[in-house]
């Protein structure tokens, strides 16, 4: 069984300067203070990165000014918006006019990250975005136009109002032109053409995407239709022609990932928080896409460092983007308890007091952890909560050391050591203390799931480990949730439904294989390949390195369906990405570690195997690096990946973030 050889990770402990309140979050709204922003979240802290918080960092490269003097316009063609002198607004704006005739670098049909299932493009299809462009759709998609609209507004500057359609079965979304029939826009491609049409092998009983190199090769290259049949819970088809827009799905989620599809599609510059002048092209053709697994995430370890409810909103935005839907909170550690529980009060107000590096900590009120599953909800995200058991338990027991094995309250705990703490197995306290906590989560909880954590409880015999984890899944399932637990729960005896999540880092583990033969699914996120905690080179200047160093490719070079040994590709749930915060404390460190790694976990999620090339990753990824920037998004600027030129001339270009952890 893997274990981290390397924690306790030792160097600079963090410092979390952040003020505090009740809920930890020195706002209460989601935008953060201006000065600290950068000039495009700056410009407008409700768009951009749109619906959640601008970047709470200090230490976030920042401060230029958007161009004073041309009220509304930043640059549309990726050069600086800094203009100090009358000369200098002159020549940026003369630049500007240019940038808009030239247009940002033209988006293909095929980069979308994660790559879709199938794609044809058709070049005389082409749309563009104009002024009086309305989007009507269904009623019940109707939040996901109001959503998407909230998305274009702000860089297209354009009106763009919602109508609704009649009810209809699929569902559908159309962008056009206020004078057309929106929702009867004549679209050429139906299932039943089958010229020209890119889709590929289908070793998995689907059509693959002609995706990330371009456009097919010619009329011949693939042969199929793009097959609409069987969107299931996620999937969408997107249509372009000249006419508009029109995407279908048979449910709110996958119009929601055909609405993102659509973001993607639009120049760069879609992502200013203020209106450009830029030839708003969509490329034509016809997108139809699914995910190749349900569960697709990443997980943010807020008990560590804790981070305020708009970081946690941002970082769900973040995952929107990429079509990931699962946020999992890692609420629980022996440095801070992040969640209030009304029948516990003490383990937030006492065991939420701490931190890593001797921070104030901070806790999650009841109706923060709502905002943030409602938040979630909107963008289709569910959030997986974890309260980690037996071990990672030292703030529980500051606060009732009655918990304890020796009934002995041990001292708060900042450091970074795992392994040591241990909630008392033998005493009957210990189980009434998991069911109310357990009950209060699941109950403020939407979502299916309830994440047990199990892992590195090194201190409590095999024995007592698994009779104490038989019961606490028994627990969970009386509360009507679906045991998750690190895959270290694979002793204990099965309980229906319960999926085991694989952190080891050789792919091979004959208990994890017998308690898939048991019954259990998994969730792949492989130390060495998924997590974010670790760090891309040598010389990054936050993260781990016990299991490995992590650039872009490692990143994506693995196959979720193969990768444990034993265990049957119908077994795998889906991936997940998980970032530890021993050393990672702002929004912006999380951004960094996030950024371009996430995007390649999500396409091993979503994707089809048959997309699945590194070099076209590797460009398609590329082009995302401008809207990155242009949203005010922190990331590494990998030198695995190509970035356009102009990427670097953004002032928004994130450089590596500060070196003080
Ligand atoms: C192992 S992965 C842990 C965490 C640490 C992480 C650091 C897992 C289930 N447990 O407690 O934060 O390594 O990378």
């Amino acid at each position: 069984m893997p274990t981290n050889p390397a924690a306790p990770q030792t160097g600079p402990e963090p410092t979390d300067t952040r003020p505090t309140s009740p809920s930890g979050d020195p706002t209460l709204s989601e935008a953060a203070s201006p000065g600290a922003l950068t000039p495009a979240a700056a410009a407008s802290p409700s768009a951009g990165l749109p619906d959640a918080a601008a970047p709470s960092s200090a230490g976030l490269p920042t401060a230029t000014t958007p161009a004073d003097g041309l009220p509304g316009v930043t640059p549309a063609d990726g050069l600086p918006g800094v203009a100090t002198s009358p000369a200098e607004l002159a020549r940026v704006a003369a630049g500007r006019a240019a940038g808009a005739l030239a247009g940002p670098a033209p988006v293909r049909l095929g980069d979308v990250v994660p790559a879709p299932e199938q794609v044809r493009p058709d070049p005389a299809g082409d749309f563009t975005l104009n002024a009086d462009a309305v989007l009507r759709v269904s009623p019940a998609g109707r939040d996901v136009a109001e959503q998407l609209a909230g998305w274009l507004r702000p860089a297209t500057g354009f009106p763009l109002p919602v109508a609704d359609t009649p009810e209809g079965d699929p569902l559908t979304l159309t962008l056009s032109p206020a004078d057309s029939e929106g929702d009867l826009l004549t679209f050429p491609l139906s299932a039943a053409d089958t010229s020209a049409v890119a889709s590929g092998p289908a070793s998995t009983g689907r059509a693959a995407a002609d995706v990330a190199g371009g456009e097919p090769s010619g009329p011949t290259a693939r042969t199929a239709a793009p097959d609409d049949a069987g969107l299931g819970d996620e999937g969408y088809r997107l249509d372009v022609t000249a006419d508009g827009v029109r995407i279908t799905a048979a449910t709110p989620a996958g119009l929601f990932h055909g609405a993102q599809t659509l973001r993607q599609l639009l120049p760069a510059p879609i992502e200013n928080p203020t209106a450009v002048a830029v030839r708003w092209a969509v490329p034509g053709g016809t997108i139809v896409d699914r995910p190749r697994f349900p569960y697709r995430g990443a997980m943010l370890d807020v008990a560590r460092h804790f981070f305020p409810v708009g970081d946690v909103l941002r970082v769900i935005d973040h995952l929107a983007r990429y079509k990931l839907n699962h946020l999992h909170l890692h609420l629980t550690d022996d440095q801070g308890w992040r969640i209030a529980v009304d029948s516990w009060p003490r383990l937030a107000e006492v065991g939420g007091a701490t931190a890593v590096g001797g921070g104030p900590g901070g806790w999650y009120t009841r109706d923060d952890y709502r905002r943030i599953v409602t938040y979630a909800a909107r963008r289709h995200v569910t959030v997986v909560p974890e309260i980690d058991l037996p071990g990672h338990t030292n703030a529980a027991l500051v606060a009732y050391p009655e918990l304890a094995p020796g009934k002995v309250a041990p001292p708060p705990y900042t450091g970074t050591e795992v392994g040591f703490s241990y909630v008392d197995p033998a005493d009957e306290r210990t189980y009434a203390f998991v069911a109310d906590v357990v009950g209060e989560v699941a109950a403020l909880t939407p979502g299916p799931w309830l994440h047990l954590g199990g892992d590195e409880a090194f201190k409590v015999p095999a024995d007592s480990y698994r009779a104490f984890v038989a019961r606490a899944q028994r627990l969970v399932a009386a509360t009507g949730k679906t045991v998750v637990g690190w895959h270290q729960l694979a002793p204990a005896e099965h309980v229906d439904g319960r999926v085991l999540q694989w952190w080891g880092t050789n792919g091979d583990d004959p208990e994890t294989a017998d308690a898939v033969r048991r019954g259990a699914r998994l969730i792949l996120s492989p130390g060495n390949h998924a997590y974010l905690d670790m760090k891309y080179a040598p010389d990054t200047p936050i993260g781990h390195d016990w299991a490995g160093l992590i650039d872009v490719r490692r990143a994506y070079e693995w196959d979720p369906a193969t990768h444990v040994r034993a265990v049957p590709a119908e077994a795998v749930l889906g991936v997940e990405a998980p970032l530890w915060t021993e050393s990672v404390t702002t929004v912006a460190e999380i951004e960094f570690m996030l950024f371009p790694r996430l995007p390649a976990v999500a396409e091993l999620g979503w994707s089809p195997r048959e997309t699945h090339d590194w070099s076209r990753f590797r460009s398609r990824l590329a082009g995302h690096g401008p809207r990155w920037a242009t949203a005010g998004i922190t990331f590494h600027p990998s030198p695995d990946i190509p970035w356009p030129p102009t990427a670097a001339q953004i002032p928004t270009q994130p450089t590596p973030i500060p070196t003080t952890p």
